[in-house]
């Protein structure tokens, strides 16, 4: 059985930027329903389940399932690990980390400037995705979005920051408007 990690934190604590009613429904339904999908799934593969969550991304075109399977797997895998990283990293505990800081000052100029980059490729993910800060298998910051619930793990990076621009994690409140969710998120993030 995987279990949803519960939030130290509560619903309405990111308001104005993200609304309480928002938080519960990602959190209390899409996330919820993603950790159900992914143990209905895994009941047929009792291999599986001495896996990690992480281990199963990590390893996802070799794991011994069938291919719709695998699909499944990708979509609701990912939608757990993905939003037990994006609570992570939004934690209001959170104090900076300033090793990662150093390194995207290096890689990426300034963290003004990392922002930037890392907004626009959130904001120009067509449709359903999430923007993504990695570290790749030559030790490298990048920055890239990936449709979907795809996690970088299955590509073989390190996820460190991600943002979800999935429409169910602004909608209530922004609308369409996505660049200004974008734009508020950067105000609940104390990690960098
Ligand atoms: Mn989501």
């Amino acid at each position: 059985m995987f279990i949803q990690p519960k939030l130290n934190y509560s619903f309405d604590v990111f308001e104005p930027h993200i609304d309480k009613e928002t938080m519960k429904i990602h959190y209390g339904k899409h996330h919820m329903t993603y950790y159900k999908n992914f143990n209905d799934i895994i009941q047929k593969y009792p291999n599986l389940r001495k896996m990690s969550l992480k281990e199963i991304l990590m390893n996802l075109p070799f794991i011994p399932v069938d291919e719709t399977d695998r699909k499944k797997i990708q979509n609701n895998g990912g939608g757990s690990l993905n939003h037990d990283l994006f609570w992570k990293i939004m934690d209001p505990n959170n104090k900076k980390d300033q090793n990662l800081a150093k390194e995207i000052e290096i890689e990426f100029g300034n963290i003004k400037k990392f922002k930037e980059i890392f907004s626009q490729t959130a904001l120009n993910q067509f449709g359903s995705g999430w923007a993504w800060l990695v570290r790749d298998k030559n030790k490298k910051l990048k920055i890239y979005s990936l449709p979907n619930q795809d996690s970088p793990l299955s590509i073989g990076d390190i996820p460190l920051l991600c943002l979800d621009v999935w429409e169910h994690a602004y909608y209530l409140k922004y609308q369409n408007r996505r660049a200004d969710y974008i734009a508020n998120w950067w105000n609940i993030i104390k990690i960098i």
